[in-house]
């Protein structure tokens, strides 16, 4: 079996191996972790890089005496595990400042304060190298429909993607934003919450060619929606810029298993995806380590995350060299698929010129769906 190496892209967010394990219910089961420790321990597993939200690494309210020496350790620690710093994001959640939102917080005041914590974040993710800030609103959204509104608070939301698109471009950092959509939780309902609704918003924003997508597995199954489609139409529309993978099994609070565990055909397809849609930036793991787990668990769901990515990898790749998928496919008709309903220099004219086609032969035809679902199945089964 492979094993993982940096050339895999193996990334991991210093809050999911760190996670404390502090849930609404329950007190920390976990000690918190040294991210310097955090990145040995995961460069001897063969990942390739980290990334942070600014308080994961620099305690929210620390002094720039404290800030500068927390980051000097830091990238000691980068340097002496070769680790590198993929994307970085920040927390506008956790604070109870921002309990009604960052930049959809009716509060001005509020807004400014969120969008200068992101501006901040954003002068370290350059220096440390990162290409991709990624941007989760978690407190973007209500429980109540009074309670926000809605047309007022896109308008927000699109005015700090402005702003912060300007920052970027004015300090000439080489750097892309990747929103990543969430249904619910902590917000009973939070702003853009699929793939599809992030996609629509990026189009209004000024500079829509700056930022793209981080679809997270657990977030779209969370949403009852097909996670591979959704980071499909990413690809297609070109704005799959980073991934957050990991395991859910359907519409509950958001589990964030290792990748692999929860809905296992769903793993299969993301997999496949990327692997067609030629997808080549950092394969991140955004998941935690279960509550009961001491640090042993914690090293060993990592461990399983890249696993599980490298085994499914190999099963995609025999599924679709399979001579037997091949014929199936063919027999299910998908090339025709590629072929434009139109011909070349053909309008809409030429279809109204049509013949009638022989409907009831074309209902009739075969599909055979069935036996290319069960072959990618038995790939799956592990025997084929
Ligand atoms: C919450 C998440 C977040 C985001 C992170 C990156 C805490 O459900 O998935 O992780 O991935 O904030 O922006
Ligand atoms: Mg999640
Ligand atoms: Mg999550
Ligand atoms: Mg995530």
């Amino acid at each position: 079996r492979p094993v993982p190496t940096p050339e895999d892209k193996f990334s991991f967010g210093l809050w999911t191996v760190g996670w404390e394990a502090r849930d609404p219910f329950g007190d920390a089961t976990r000690p918190p972790m040294d991210p310097v420790h955090a990145l040995e321990q995961l460069a001897a597993l063969g990942a390739y890089g980290v990334n942070f939200h600014d308080d994961d690494l620099i305690p929210f309210g620390s002094d720039d005496a404290t800030r500068d020496a927390i980051i000097e350790r830091f990238k000691k620690g980068l340097a002496e595990t070769g680790l590198a710093v993929t994307t970085a994001t920040t927390n506008l959640f956790t604070h109870p400042v921002f309990k009604d939102g960052a930049f959809t917080s009716n509060n001005r005041e509020v807004r400014r304060f969120a969008i200068r914590k992101v501006m901040r974040n954003i002068d370290l993710a350059a220096e440390l190298g990162a290409k991709v800030y990624v941007a989760w609103g978690g407190r973007e959204g209500a429980e109540y429909g009074a309670a926000k509104d809605v047309p007022a608070a896109l308008d927000r939301y699109r005015e700090a993607f402005n702003v912060l698109g300007d920052y970027v471009a004015d300090r000439g950092y080489d750097l892309r934003f990747a929103i990543e959509p969430k249904p619910n939780e902590p917000r009973g309902d939070i702003l853009l919450p699929t793939v599809g609704h992030a996609l629509a918003f990026i189009e209004t924003l000024d500079r829509s060619e700056m930022v793209g997508v981080n679809p997270e597995i657990g977030h779209e199954e969370m949403a009852g929606i097909n996670a591979a489609a959704g980071y499909a139409q990413a690809l297609w529309q070109g704005k799959l810029f980073h991934i957050d993978l990991n395991g859910q099994n359907g519409p509950r609070y958001d589990q964030d298993l290792r990748f692999g565990a929860g809905n296992v055909r769903g793993a299969f397809w993301v997999v496949d995806t990327l692997l067609a849609g030629g997808y080549d930036g950092p394969v991140h793991f955004d998941y935690k380590p279960v509550r009961p787990e001491t640090e042993a668990g914690v090293w060993a769901s990592a461990k399983a995350c890249m696993d599980n990515y490298l085994i499914l990898r190999d099963k995609v790749r025999a599924f679709r060299a399979d001579p037997e998928v091949q014929a199936a496919l063919e027999e299910a008709g998908l090339p025709e698929l590629a072929t434009p309903t139109l011909a070349e220099g053909e309008g809409w004219q030429a279809i109204l010129d049509d013949p009638q086609p022989d409907v009831d032969a074309l209902a009739a035809r075969e599909v055979a769906m069935e036996k290319l679902d069960q072959l990618a199945l038995e790939h799956l089964y592990g025997v084929r």
